[in-house]
């Protein structure tokens, strides 16, 4: 699916404040800076391409581009004022990185994930992304593609090939505080197409992901730096494994390998990230925060020998264009429950007290416990209600019905 981009952007965008993707900075639309394209311009001259400082800096992306130049940054081209080459390509004013075409032209959805360590994230995300792009894509008449060259190459070579051809687990996140406070988040493009009587155009999103690692969560410094991701995400896919709370360890299956985290790690990780939400000018509206969190109990694959007959987790999820409300609210219903067997009531209280939009989702990535060797199982890669979360966050922001009531 193709979008024709009219070259001038929309007057009513032209004083809104934009997030860039990558390095989630807030910026004027004006203020959104051109890069050249090297080739040769009219008078015959031509720039030379060079590693851009910033943006090696901030991304780590030392390729030889063009210079960056100062044009009208609510226009879609600009001329460079060395070679009157014509460019198409923007970047943003804070980090240098390319912004995607539709950038401005459509909504702009930060999605951050957050986790202890171990918790399960950069398998989540990376079979999320694979369900949504393969199977639940074509369920809700929906497309993904990644935004850019970058996140196409980044996303196969470090997480999909890996998972999927190699079956061999991820290595740890690398923190972004080890890492010189990089930190380079996966951009994709979702494409909705019009559903029902009341939506004719198809929707159009770019969705940041940025698999925060979870050592940097363990203390208030790191949380600082990850505030920025956290406090201008539009959703929050927050990631908290059982297997680190104490109650639910000694439920799970035999033979499952346990995350080396200490056990208090999920409450931790939730409390920390409910202060530095709450410490944002506007983040709560009376008294409690707005931004919407699925709460996501990754591994349930490790519980299903304990769960009830007849559990919501044990059924095979609606698979409709839309998203199910009332299934929805059963799986709700279910972690509630099976938070006050593994002694996580503090966690239901702090989301009741403090959240305004949440949701509890239990989920496998894997479906089956890894091998020994940090191999996917034998039987492959299984995974179950992983896309809940994301079509429930979906359906917060308008982009997919629902259906159903409860
Ligand atoms: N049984 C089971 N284990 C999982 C699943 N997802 C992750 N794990 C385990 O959790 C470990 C950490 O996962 P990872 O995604 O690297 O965690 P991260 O540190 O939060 O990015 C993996 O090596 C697996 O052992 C799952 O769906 N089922
Ligand atoms: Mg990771
Ligand atoms: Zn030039
Ligand atoms: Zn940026």
């Amino acid at each position: 699916m193709r979008m024709s981009l009219p070259n001038k952007l929309p007057s009513a965008l032209s004083s809104k404040k934009l997030i860039c993707p990558y390095c989630y900075e807030q910026f004027p639309i004006r203020d959104i800076l051109f890069r050249c394209n090297t080739r040769t311009g009219r008078t015959g001259q031509r720039c030379v391409a060079k590693t851009d400082g910033i943006l090696e800096e901030r991304t780590g992306n030392g390729r030889e581009l063009g210079p960056v130049f100062t044009a009208d940054g609510r226009q879609t081209t600009a001329s460079c004022p060395d070679c009157t080459s014509e460019t198409r390509y923007r970047v943003c004013p804070v980090c240098h990185s390319q912004l995607p075409t539709q950038f401005g032209l459509v909504d702009n959805l930060l999605i951050a994930m957050v986790g202890s360590k171990e918790s399960g994230k950069t398998v989540y995300m990376t079979v999320l992304l694979h369900e949504v792009m393969n199977r639940v894509g074509a369920r809700l008449d929906a497309s993904l593609m990644a935004g850019d060259e970058h996140t196409l190459s980044r996303f196969r070579r470090n997480y999909e090939d890996n998972l999927y051809e190699d079956h061999r687990l991820p290595p740890g996140t690398v923190s972004a505080s080890t890492n010189d406070n990089r930190v380079d988040p996966l951009v994709f493009r979702l494409s909705v197409s019009a559903q029902g009587p009341l939506r004719r155009a198809p929707v159009h999103t770019l969705l940041s992901f940025f698999d925060a690692a979870g050592e940097d969560l363990t203390s208030q410094d790191s949380v600082d730096l990850n505030t920025r991701y956290l406090a201008n995400a539009d959703g929050i896919l927050l990631l908290l494994d059982p297997l680190q709370m104490p109650g639910a360890r000694r439920e799970a299956a035999p033979g499952t390998h346990m995350p080396s985290a200490q056990y208090d790690t999920s409450v931790g990780v939730l409390t920390r990230i409910t202060d530095m939400l709450l410490s944002q000018p506007g983040a709560a509206k009376k008294g409690r925060i707005d931004v919407p969190v699925a709460v996501v109990f990754p591994k349930m694959d490790v519980f299903r020998h304990r769960l009830r007959r007849g559990s919501p987790l044990t059924v095979e999820p609606p698979a409709g264009e839309k998203f199910d409300v009332a299934d929805s609210l059963d799986v709700h219903t279910e972690m509630t429950s099976l938070l006050r067997d593994w002694d996580g009531v503090q966690i239901d209280q702090l989301m009741r007290n403090t959240y305004r939009r949440y949701r509890y989702f239990g989920v496998s990535a894997l479906g089956a416990n890894p091998t020994q060797n940090a191999e996917v199982a034998a039987t492959g890669i299984q995974p179950y209600r992983v896309a809940d979360p994301f079509i429930w966050l979906l359906s917060e922001f308008g982009a997919v019905g629902r259906e159903g009531s409860g």
